[in-house]
């Protein structure tokens, strides 16, 4: 094994003070909080990147600089494995280690270390393409992340200012580039093309939908969406509105999936005229809400379980049309916060998984299937065909016209998604070209199965690692006997469900609850709050007002 350049490293690393202040914690979404204080995560992101590439040969490694979602001074970082997956989870142990190292010495130390305990040859060569999405404090990071891979003399590729879907898509086909296995061209106009040309052929011989209002957060994906008409022509027409990346303090500002999924109304900058549809893509793109006004003008969402049903229940259909439906099991994946009617409905349909939050639980759920469905709540989520699936569907010989175009469009199918996680644009397309084939509006698609209302609440407190989860976190274990108490509570509300678990990203406990109305929902998710708040002993001077 050839050395470390412990001197270089160090050196570069000096110039990137971990503040003394601060702890860092790897998360479901990797490292986020204020951009500013990320300095020295970045250049150590880019050392461990590195690392990571040279663990597994030299394959490459993506990095995503963005905060999604979250308001616009947050930033953040996380990694993506070769296959263009989130990073495997004992590698966040080492991340959060590398992160917290408190000077310079110290992180040359756990370096060495994880070379040592991870055996990693540091004679092979590192790969790293990296993106950043709109945000203010991007380009500084991404100099640190830079100095981080130059330090220890990785190869890396910028690939600019660009949504996270678009980085996964650029992993997984750099990786299987003149491979059997070959997901598309590594380009971003590889990107374009790829899904573009899927949606065009699923809507071929379709009426024209409606050209399809989407609502960018003002972040990145409008960057994307503009692309995207010059490849979508004639065929399908979107118009963008909050595709502002320029104006300070916009981005995600009351506009977005997460705006629209939290509030469960409309961003103020949109007026939707009766009848009309249109969807909500978060800051760096890879989450979508859909929604639509009925004949009275009134709002509607259609959230990730709606795209979910819509979704599994139209492959379903392809793959029993094309007489594959012994060979090919579709299922789909959930978390606690899916909605109790969308699991009632699919459960009567389809395998149903819950499994933990966080994308990783998911789509590596979505895996064990031969089609797995997944989608959060909130709009992330995608579809994974299994290789055998795959390889059945564009073998399989049809014995007739209307099993060939069946198949066809299983293929197009396959093409239009981003099966290497969320993408919202990807996933706007293929919503749309399931809306197409069955013909139906908003109405219909809502109709589906009629949301319990629910209500999710934010409840800060000292340590939100006392609260434990089991069951895929629909109960608590710890603190001791709170679960019982929000089992009392939920018994007194008909059609009552509300679970209690600690944020992934946020230092903060969530609870969430639903019920057979509005009024009832928001009373059973303050009162659990409320309990929460107080076993947290919580100053009762700041006891949030609405916490009953
Ligand atoms: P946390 O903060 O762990 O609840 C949130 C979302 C997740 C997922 C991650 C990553 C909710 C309730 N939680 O996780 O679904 O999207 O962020 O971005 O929406
Ligand atoms: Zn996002």
């Amino acid at each position: 094994m050839s050395m470390l350049d412990v001197k270089a490293i160090q050196e570069r690393s000096d110039r990137h003070p971990k503040p003394s202040d601060i702890k860092f914690q790897y998360g479901t979404a990797g490292f986020r909080t204020l951009g500013k204080t990320l300095d020295s995560v970045l250049f150590r992101v880019g050392v461990l990147a590195a690392l990571r590439s040279k663990k597994l040969d030299g394959k490459t490694i993506g990095v995503m600089v963005t905060a999604s979602h979250n308001p616009e001074p947050d930033n953040g970082v996380k990694l993506v494995d070769p296959r263009g997956e989130m990073l495997e989870s004992s590698w966040e142990a080492h991340a959060t280690i590398l992160a917290n190292a408190p000077d310079s010495v110290a992180f040359v130390a756990a370096v060495d270390e994880l070379v040592q305990t991870s055996k990693i040859d540091l004679s092979i060569p590192a790969r790293v393409v990296f993106a950043r999405d709109t945000r203010p404090t991007g380009p500084q990071l991404i100099a640190a992340l830079k100095d981080g891979l130059e330090a220890i003399k990785a190869e890396y590729r910028d690939a600019g200012i660009t949504t996270t879907p678009v980085l996964h898509y650029l992993v997984r086909t750099i990786n299987t580039k003149g491979t059997q296995d070959s997901y598309g061209e590594d380009t971003e106009e590889g990107y374009l093309t790829k899904i573009s040309d899927a949606f065009k052929k699923l809507l071929a011989g379709k009426a024209t939908p409606p050209p399809l209002l989407i609502d960018c957060a003002n972040g990145v994906g409008a960057l994307m969406a503009e692309k995207f008409k010059a490849y979508l022509g004639d065929a399908f027409s979107i118009n963008l509105v909050n595709a502002d990346i320029h104006t300070v303090g916009a981005l995600n500002n009351s506009c977005g999936a997460d705006f629209v999924k939290v509030n469960q109304k409309l961003p103020p900058s949109i007026t939707l005229q009766p009848g009309q549809r249109a969807c909500s893509l978060d800051g760096d793109a890879d989450r979508l809400i859909y929604y639509y006004a009925d004949e009275h003008g009134q709002f509607h969402m259609l959230d990730g379980d709606k795209i979910t049903t819509l979704v599994a229940s139209f492959i379903v259909e392809l793959v029993k049309a094309a007489g594959l439906d012994e060979q090919i099991k579709v299922g789909v994946i959930q978390t606690a916060y899916a909605n109790g009617s969308s699991t009632k409905y699919l459960s009567g349909r389809l395998p149903v998984k819950c499994v933990p939050t966080g994308v990783k639980h998911l789509h590596h759920a979505a895996e064990q299937y031969d089609v797995g469905v997944y989608f959060e709540a909130n709009g992330h989520g995608t579809v994974t065909f299994s290789p055998a699936a795959q390889e059945l569907i564009s073998s399989c010989k049809s014995s007739n016209l209307s099993q060939s175009a069946t198949l066809t469009q299983l293929k197009n199918v396959i093409d239009v998604i981003n099966q290497t996680v969320g993408d919202a644009l990807s996933d706007a397309f293929l919503v749309e070209s399931v809306l197409a084939h069955k013909s139906y509006s908003g109405v219909e698609w809502d109709s589906l199965y009629c949301d319990l209302p629910n209500r999710l609440v934010k409840v800060v407190v000292s340590d939100r690692n006392a609260f434990v989860t089991e069951d895929a976190e629909r109960r608590l274990v710890s603190p001791l006997g709170l679960q019982a108490k929000v089992d009392e509570l939920v018994r007194r509300y008909e059609g009552g469900r509300s679970f209690v678990r600690p944020s992934g990203t946020e230092d903060v406990v969530r609870v969430y609850a639903e019920a057979v109305t509005r009024a009832e929902a928001d009373e059973l998710a303050f009162r659990v709050a409320g309990l929460v708040y107080d076993e947290a002993g919580g100053d009762q001077s700041r006891r949030p007002k609405e916490f009953l």
